[in-house]
């Protein structure tokens, strides 16, 4: 079986980019994978270090989870700060990164925005804390929305610079994983994660903007569907979103250059579990007046009962707390055993 990990931010209101690049897939990939969901509450004080509502925001997005039908039970659901292993693995990794690795990230660089220099470096060394939460139990597949790639693929360059500055002291110890790499069979102690970032929707734009990504940090709330969201809500959102004058087409290339217009339809596919060409069947030749309506409905068919078992799991804190409690405890055994054998790696003495 696979090792699935994956975390989202208590930054703020979920929403559909979140819902249809992550959440969904977290769901999916349960039934023939052990999985291990985070919360990842020390990466939310990254960009923004004092949270009125942190604990708050950290149930939500646990209730979120649970509500699109994550098992806890059967899985594991916590919050980051719960196992510090995540944080002890971070500061390693800070020593086998580079600073030039962590400078040339997009996300650092949209975030940081022109002034740098006044950055925290919590926001630098974010990736080396992402890697840290994947490989602290060695996860073999990470679902993430397209966002996330250029991260997944620092948490490789890290696994395989430890692997290899290492090599000598974990075979040595008897740690090492034989594991592929293109037609090289290799031997490592962690192991060099793979993404999963598939289907239609791995990158769900602004409604406002075609060219920027939904996001919760959007200042207008139009831009974005959160999963929160009542049925007039989304219905009103969808309304307004931006379009062009033109029909939809019947085919997958007339949807280049229309970025609004394939961003619906990504939504749709991504709602109906379709292909962008089955959609297009369906809808090629309609105008936005008659798709619009369609997708609206698709999206409080699908949204609104995990809204509303959002709000009944968010009555009821002391049981979010538990979950996370229950959770927090099984990550950190596993997490512990990855650190003990880190520590023996590099040579700090436990013992
Ligand atoms: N627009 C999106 N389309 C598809 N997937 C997306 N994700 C985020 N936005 C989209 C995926 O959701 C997961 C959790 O994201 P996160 O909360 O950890 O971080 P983020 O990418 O910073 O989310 P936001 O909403 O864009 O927040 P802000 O506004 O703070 O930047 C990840 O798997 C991410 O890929």
């Amino acid at each position: 079986r696979q090792l699935v990990f994956s975390g989202v931010q208590p930054t703020g209101n979920l929403h559909l980019g979140n819902y249809l690049g992550a959440i969904r897939k977290f769901v999916a990939l349960q039934d023939s994978n052990d999985c291990i969901y985070c919360v990842v509450d020390l990466h939310s004080i990254t960009a923004q270090l004092v949270h009125e509502d942190l604990a708050s925001q950290t149930r939500s997005i646990t209730a979120a989870f649970l509500a699109a039908g994550i098992d806890p039970k059967q899985h594991i659901v916590f919050n980051q700060a719960r196992v510090p292993q995540h944080a002890e693995l971070a500061w390693i990794f800070n020593c086998v990164a580079r600073i030039g690795w962590m400078n040339r990230m997009t996300q650092f660089k949209d975030k940081a925005g022109k002034d740098r220099e006044n950055a925290s470096l919590g926001l630098l060394a974010y990736p080396s804390l992402m890697a840290a939460d994947i490989l602290v139990y060695r996860a073999t597949h990470v679902p993430v929305g397209e966002d996330q790639k250029q991260h997944l693929e620092l948490t490789r360059d890290i696994a395989q610079k430890f692997n290899n500055d290492f090599s000598a002291r974990i075979a040595e110890l008897g740690l090492g994983v034989e594991m592929q790499m293109g037609d090289e069979t290799v031997n490592g102690f962690f192991p060099l994660t793979e993404p999963l970032i598939g289907g239609p929707a791995t990158r769900v734009m602004s409604l406002r903007d075609g060219s920027k990504k939904m996001s919760k940090s959007d200042p207008s709330d139009l831009s974005r569907i959160n999963l929160t969201d009542a049925a007039a809500a989304i219905s009103k959102k969808i309304k307004k979103a931006k379009t062009d004058p033109e029909a939809l087409p019947g085919e997958v290339e007339g949807l280049e250059g229309r970025p609004e217009a394939d961003n619906l339809v990504g939504i749709y596919a991504g709602l109906a579990d379709m292909t962008r060409e089955a959609v297009l069947k369906e809808f090629g030749g309609q105008q936005f007046s008659v798709f619009k309506p369609a997708l609206a409905d698709l999206a409080v068919h699908k949204l609104a009962p995990i809204a509303g078992e959002m709000r009944r799991l968010m009555a009821d804190p002391q049981y979010i707390d538990t979950v996370l409690r229950d959770g927090g405890e099984r990550a950190g055994a596993i997490a512990e055993q990855t650190m003990h054998s880190v520590r023996d790696i590099i040579g700090l003495l436990q013992n």
